[in-house]
């Protein structure tokens, strides 16, 4: 083996390194800067010092354009930089709950996971780099704040250049190199093996693939599964097709990882993913359909006809039946969360049964240290993200194991089930205003001035009345956060008008986005017997309302929002 010597190369800071609500998310022409890309990754490696020495790392992602010169750019540093071995996906395929399962799996220091999740890919649009800690989940706030330090104090960076990377991510098998007369191994695998292990311990395959296959007693439940061809299609095709006995036709779709995801937008959405959509409403033999998004954390759950579920519902509903998954019968259940702007369907569960609630700021890293102290068990967000403490990272195709595990013990429908809860609990009726792109003046303008409003004296009990009905504010603020565990502090996670009622219009400016700012506007009701209404006209009135007090449309000059969900 050739000795390999490391270099130091010149650099100097850019000052738009800032991770947002998970990773720093740019366009991809913005990675391909000279030193960009490097010095991001050179900044991790300085945010987390001596630790490096040594370790190892999982390195992967939803396979992105600009996936493999990312790869052979950070195999090349870690090397210099004294690590001593990658754990690297197979063409650099790693669904980001895969990259979480096995850095707990291995107890490796952590891993670097490259994607910019639901946005789109290709070479015009985004790419990402996100850091995962050793307990599997995202960098919390104290560390992504050390790399952005670093970021803007770089000047070097140690990377191997005579390091021989061409194609070493296309075939499995472990490399070793010596890098200043240390050993550097590379190690590629096949990334879905692990996680489908993890997926059989936590639930009975066999009943699920009587269940997709059907029995003597009941008929095959015919689902339809799309990947929007991103990366949770390795996976689907080895735990749906292979372990579970759905049909490769007729049950699946769009399961080929594409590096610009076929040209659309990857987020299992009513927009989005509106071809599953139709499918769903065309095909009324289609029991059950879920999309996923590009790296594999997110979820949508239909029913037949394409009945939408809420991701705030599909929270309550898991909560409310988790002893039918062999995971939670072993372990138990312990509390559940949400973040601030999922509705709070869940709590009224976690109030029946007797466990913890928390509410947490946006993003997962706030579940980790909960989970990590054996508080939490399940937990949500209303942007389509579910999970539990299997692994640190919401898990999309783990959501929809725990789905079709519920229906298989119910022997009920998604329809069904979803009446069955409002009957008993009630319904938070929510959706989900996401206005795209916008000027960043104009968005900040809009929330500096809502920041200002909520805090005037009489904001608190003033009334709005808006199609015949009127809502009096009880309570407002902008969420801030003490996490119970360790008492760090997350403040300015989004304006809350909390009416009497327990009504809720929450204002966010997006943290994943990388042009413009993306307003989020959050609306919330809660029902006891008035369950069946369509969401978009039960909360009208609350969206009226939302975009008065806001003057959403005077600062953005946006008449209609461009997902709703
Ligand atoms: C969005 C969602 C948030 C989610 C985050 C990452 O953040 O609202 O709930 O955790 O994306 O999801 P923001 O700041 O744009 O509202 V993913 O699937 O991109 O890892
Ligand atoms: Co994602």
């Amino acid at each position: 083996m050739s000795v390999l010597q490391s270099v130091i190369v010149e650099t100097s800071p850019f000052d738009d390194q800032k991770p947002g609500t998970s990773g720093l998310r740019k366009k991809v022409k913005v990675f391909m800067q000279k030193n960009y890309t490097e010095n991001f990754i050179q900044s991790i490696f300085n945010a987390l010092g001596d630790k490096l020495k040594g370790a190892t790392l999982v390195v992967g992602g939803d396979g992105r354009y600009f996936s493999k010169p990312a790869i052979n750019t950070i195999i090349r540093i870690a090397s210099a930089n004294e690590v001593s071995k990658l754990i690297i996906g197979k063409l650099g395929i790693f669904s980001t709950p895969a990259v979480s399962a096995i850095i707990r799996e291995q107890q490796v220091l952590g891993g670097i996971v490259l994607t910019a999740s639901h946005n789109p890919g290709g070479i015009r649009n985004d790419f990402g780099i996100k850091y995962n800690i050793e307990n599997g989940g995202p960098a919390p706030d104290n560390i992504t704040n050390k790399i952005f330090e670093q970021t803007k104090q770089i000047t070097q960076i140690k990377t191997t250049p005579t390091l021989e990377t061409d194609r070493i991510i296309d075939i499995l098998g472990t490399s070793k190199f010596n890098v200043d007369g240390r050993e550097f191994t590379v190690e590629i695998i096949d990334s879905t093996i692990n996680y489908v292990n993890l997926m059989k311990q936590i639930f009975d395959f066999n009943k699920l693939r009587a269940l997709i296959r059907g029995t003597e007693d009941r008929p095959p439940f015919n689902i339809l599964l799309d990947s929007m061809n991103g990366v949770t299609g390795v996976y689907v095709r080895n735990i749906f097709v292979e372990e579970l006995g759905a049909s490769p036709d007729n049950n699946v779709r769009r399961v080929v990882p594409l590096d610009n995801f076929g040209e659309i937008h990857p987020d299992p959405n009513l927009t989005y993913a509106k071809d599953l959509v139709d499918k769903l409403k065309e095909n009324s033999t289609y029991d059950f359909g879920a999309a996923f998004d590009g790296d594999g954390d997110r979820n949508m759950i239909l029913g037949k006809n394409a009945f939408f579920v809420t991701p705030s519902d599909s929270l309550a509903v898991l909560a409310n039946n988790l002893e039918c998954i062999p995971y939670f019968q072993k372990n138990g259940v312990h509390g559940f969360a949400r973040s601030m702007p999922t509705a709070a369907a869940v709590d009224r569960v976690a109030a029946k049964l007797g466990k913890e609630m928390f509410e947490v700021p946006t993003g997962w890293k706030y579940f980790g240290n909960l989970m990590d102290a054996g508080r939490l068990s399940l937990c949500g967000e209303e942007s389509f993200g579910t999970g539990s403490d299997h692994i640190r990272e919401k898990d999309g195709l783990w959501a929809v194991l725990a789905w079709l595990s519920v229906i298989e013990a119910k022997n009920m429908g998604v329809e069904d089930i979803l009446k069955e809860h409002w009957t008993i609990y009630g319904r938070n009726y929510f959706t989900r205003y996401d206005y795209e792109e916008c000027e960043t003046e104009g968005a900040n303008q809009m929330m500096q001035r809502l920041e200002q409003l909520i805090a005037s004296a009489d904001f608190v009990g003033k009334s709005f009345t808006a199609s015949g009905k009127t809502y009096t504010v009880a309570k407002a603020d902008n969420f801030s956060y003490v996490d119970p565990i360790d008492n760090s502090v997350a403040k300015n996670q989004g304006i809350r008008v909390l009416f009497e009622d327990g009504s809720r219009l929450i204002y966010r400016l997006s943290g994943t986005g990388s042009s413009g700012a993306t307003i989020r506007v959050y609306i919330e009701c809660y029902e006891k017997e008035n369950v069946l209404t369509d969401a978009q006209v039960m909360l009208k009135p609350l969206v009226e309302i939302g975009l008065d007090i806001s003057q959403l449309k005077k600062f953005t000059g946006r008449e209609e929002p461009t997902v709703i969900t």
